[in-house]
C-alpha cells in the first residue's frame, strides 16, 4: 500500500458519520488533518478525541459552512502552513432534505441541496486540486451515493446532485489524466449515520424506519473504503465503489427481515 503518513487530509463534514469515521481512520496512519463541517463543537471534540489516542496527531479544525464558496477558495491561505497543502480532498459534507414528489420541492431546499452537495465539491476540487498537480501528488475522493447511479421516487434533488457528483467526478478524472492525481467516487446505500435524522427534519421515528430490520452500511465500513482507496499504490486509480447493504440491490429493493 502507499505510505500516506505525513500527509494533509482534508475532510468536509468531519463533524458525523463518514466523515467522523475517516478522520479516525487517517490519524491511525499518520496524517496531518484538516476538518471542515458547521458545528464547531463537534469538531473541536472529535480533535481532543483524536489527540488524546494519537500524542503526535496534527489536527486543524476550519469550521465553515461550504454552501460560503469564497471561505473554501480562500482555505489555503487561511489554514495555518502546516496544514495548507492539502494532498487528500475528501468531499464528504452533504445532506438530503425531505422526501418529497417533484412537484412539492421546496426551492430553499433545492438550492441548499444542489449547493453542499454539488457546488462546494466543485468548488473545493478546483481550490485544492492546484497545488496537488503542482507538488506532484494528491487524491480528491468524492463521496457519491447510490443516488448517483439510480433515481427513485421522491428524491429527485438528491438523486440529481449525486449524478451531478458521478459526471463531475468522471471528468476530473479525465482532467487530471496527465498528472499523478487521483480521481475517486465512493457511492454506498443505506448507511446509518445522521443522514436520515437531517433529511426528515430530526424526526427520529421516520429515521429509525429508514434502517429497521436491516443490517445497514456503517459509518466505519464506508471509512474503510475511503481509506482503502487512498493507500492503493500510486499507479492504481480506483473510480468508483458502489456499495449495498447485504439486504439491499437497489433504492427501493430492500429485503427487511422480522
Ligand atoms: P451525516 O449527516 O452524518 O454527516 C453529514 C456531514 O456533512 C456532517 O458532518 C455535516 O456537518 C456536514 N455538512 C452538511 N452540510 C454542511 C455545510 N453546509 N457545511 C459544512 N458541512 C456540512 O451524514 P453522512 O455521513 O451519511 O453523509 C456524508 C455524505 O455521504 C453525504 O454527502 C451524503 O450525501 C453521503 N451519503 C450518505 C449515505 C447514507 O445512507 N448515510 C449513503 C450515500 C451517500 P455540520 O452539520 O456540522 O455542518
Ligand atoms: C443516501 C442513500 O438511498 O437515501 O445517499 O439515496 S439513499
Amino acid at each position: 500500500p502507499l505510505d500516506i503518513s505525513g500527509w494533509t487530509v482534508l475532510i468536509t463534514g468531519a463533524s458525523s458519520g463518514f466523515g467522523w469515521a475517516a478522520a479516525w481512520r487517517f490519524a491511525e496512519l499518520g496524517c496531518k488533518l484538516v476538518l471542515v463541517a458547521r458545528r464547531t463543537d463537534r469538531l473541536r471534540e472529535l480533535a481532543a478525541e483524536i489527540c488524546t489516542k494519537y500524542k503526535e496527531a496534527r489536527v486543524h479544525c476550519a469550521p465553515l459552512d461550504v454552501c460560503d464558496v469564497d471561505k473554501i477558495e480562500s482555505l489555503p491561505f487561511m489554514l495555518p502552513p502546516e496544514f495548507a497543502q492539502v494532498d487528500i480532498l475528501v468531499n464528504n459534507a452533504g445532506l438530503a432534505l425531505g422526501k418529497l414528489p417533484v412537484q412539492d420541492n421546496v426551492t430553499a431546499n433545492v438550492l441548499t441541496m444542489m449547493q453542499t452537495n454539488v457546488s462546494s465539491l466543485i468548488v473545493a476540487t478546483a481550490t485544492f486540486s492546484k497545488g496537488m498537480v503542482a507538488r506532484g501528488r494528491g487524491h480528491i475522493i468524492n463521496i457519491g451515493s447510490i443516488a448517483g447511479h439510480e433515481a427513485y421516487a421522491n428524491g429527485s434533488v438528491y438523486c440529481a446532485t449525486k449524478h451531478a457528483v458521478t459526471a463531475f467526478t468522471t471528468a476530473a478524472r479525465h482532467d487530471l489524466v496527465g498528472t499523478p492525481v487521483r480521481v475517486t467516487c465512493i457511492s454506498p446505500g443505506f448507511a446509518e449515520t445522521e443522514f436520515s435524522l437531517v433529511r426528515f427534519g430530526n424526526d427520529t421515528d421516520k429515521a429509525a424506519a429508514v434502517y429497521s430490520n436491516l443490517v445497514s452500511l456503517s459509518a466505519k465500513d464506508i471509512a474503510d473504503q475511503i481509506v482503502y482507496v487512498a493507500t492503493r499504490p500510486a499507479h492504481v486509480q480506483i473510480a468508483d465503489i458502489i456499495c449495498w447493504p447485504t439486504n439491499q440491490a437497489g433504492a427501493t429493493n430492500i429485503a427487511r427481515v422480522g
